[in-house]
């Protein structure tokens, strides 16, 4: 099946995206996008492979712009994804977790800006489990900064994807015509079609969030959290609770089995609730990958779709996965 299964180019360069404004980036500047990252990744799943005999494990000291612990491969990924991304030339900036400020790229032509996280879920990079890089696409508009363009909704957003570094190396993408994955044969460096057109199950039986946090979490989460764990047979209840603490990993597997992925806000000063996850490459292009399956992204207020950022490193609160499970959670934050 691996060999005769279509290639991530081959399959890139059938999807006829639906009309978008005309400002936005021709199917190629995105295809391009998305065919860097996956050459990209292939380097980054080495690299991981190797990381402990290479000494690339542990922290450089020091914490990013978002107040994460920098490790050694955050840094390393970061530049490794930039450089790709600035020999594309079809770059005009790109926002990346690990840099304070967005990388503007003058030497391209300038028809995207890609938002991402290089290595994302690095806490679990010392213990072996897996990560992921993510990333989300925006159009450029020609105005200075470049990356400015990035702060609208993800609606705008001309297509997303991951890369998720498991016991195989998977990459996820939409470009508005489904979301649909890929496995990497390491023999011959090609990703291929292993899972077309996903679609997730209307209705899950695992959810994921870290419970530690509990006690911070809205009146609405955490009766949501309870009413999933109370057993009731006739509704599939209790569910079973899945955390990873990758957010690729959590939200790869609920797009396959379903459930949800949650990560709420921190509510212990409701007139501040404080969110970790960022919006512009965390958040946003999730929000896509899973409507674009069928399933649903909210905030429990709101479409995490519909969010506009206005800086490059916002946080939002996510809660996401089947349309039910979620339209269920909605329910709680309502009443
Ligand atoms: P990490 O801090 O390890 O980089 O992006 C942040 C993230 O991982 C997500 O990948 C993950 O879902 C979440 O944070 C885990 O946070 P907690 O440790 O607070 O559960």
């Amino acid at each position: 099946m691996a060999d005769s299964a279509m290639t991530l180019s081959e399959h890139l360069a059938r999807q006829q995206p639906p009309s978008l404004p005309a400002d936005t980036p021709t199917h190629k500047n995105v295809a391009t996008v998305v065919e860097r990252f996956a050459r990209v990744a292939v380097g980054i799943a080495q690299e991981l492979a190797h990381a402990a005999l290479r000494g690339r494990l542990g922290v450089v000291g020091g914490t990013n712009v978002t107040g994460d612990q920098v490790k050694k491969m955050d840094v390393w990924g970061h530049e490794v994804v930039v450089a790709a991304l600035r020999e594309s030339r079809v770059c005009a900036a790109v926002i990346s977790e690990e840099a304070p400020e967005p990388v503007e790229m003058k030497d391209g032509a300038g028809a995207v800006v890609v938002c991402t996280d290089p290595v994302d879920g690095s806490s679990n990079l010392d213990v072996n489990g897996s990560v992921g890089t993510i990333f989300g696409i925006r159009a450029a508009d020609g105005k200075t900064p470049a990356a400015s363009a990035a702060l609208g909704p993800g609606t705008q957003q001309p297509g997303a994807g991951y890369v998720m570094y498991g016991p195989a190396t998977t990459l996820v993408y939409t470009v508005g015509t489904g979301t649909h994955g890929f496995t990497l044969d390491r023999a011959s460096g090609e990703f291929r079609l292993t899972h077309p057109d996903i679609r997730i199950p209307r209705r899950g039986k695992v959810y994921g969030i870290n419970e530690g946090s509990g006690h911070t979490w809205h009146p609405g989460q955490r009766a949501f959290v309870e009413h999933l764990k109370t057993q009731d047979k006739a509704s599939g209840r209790p569910y079973s609770l899945r955390y990873s603490g990758a957010m690729v990993a959590d939200v790869h597997r609920t797009l396959l089995d379903g459930g949800l992925f949650m990560y709420p806000a921190d509510w212990s000063d409701p007139k501040k609730p404080k969110a970790k996850l960022r919006l512009l490459y965390e958040v946003a292009p999730m929000g896509m990958i899973v409507e674009q399956a069928g399933g649903r992204a909210s905030t429990g207020l709101e479409r995490v779709l519909d969010l506009v950022a206005t800086e490059y490193h916002q946080r939002a609160s996510v809660i996401l996965g089947s349309p039910d499970d979620v339209a269920m959670a909605d329910e709680f934050y309502r009443r």
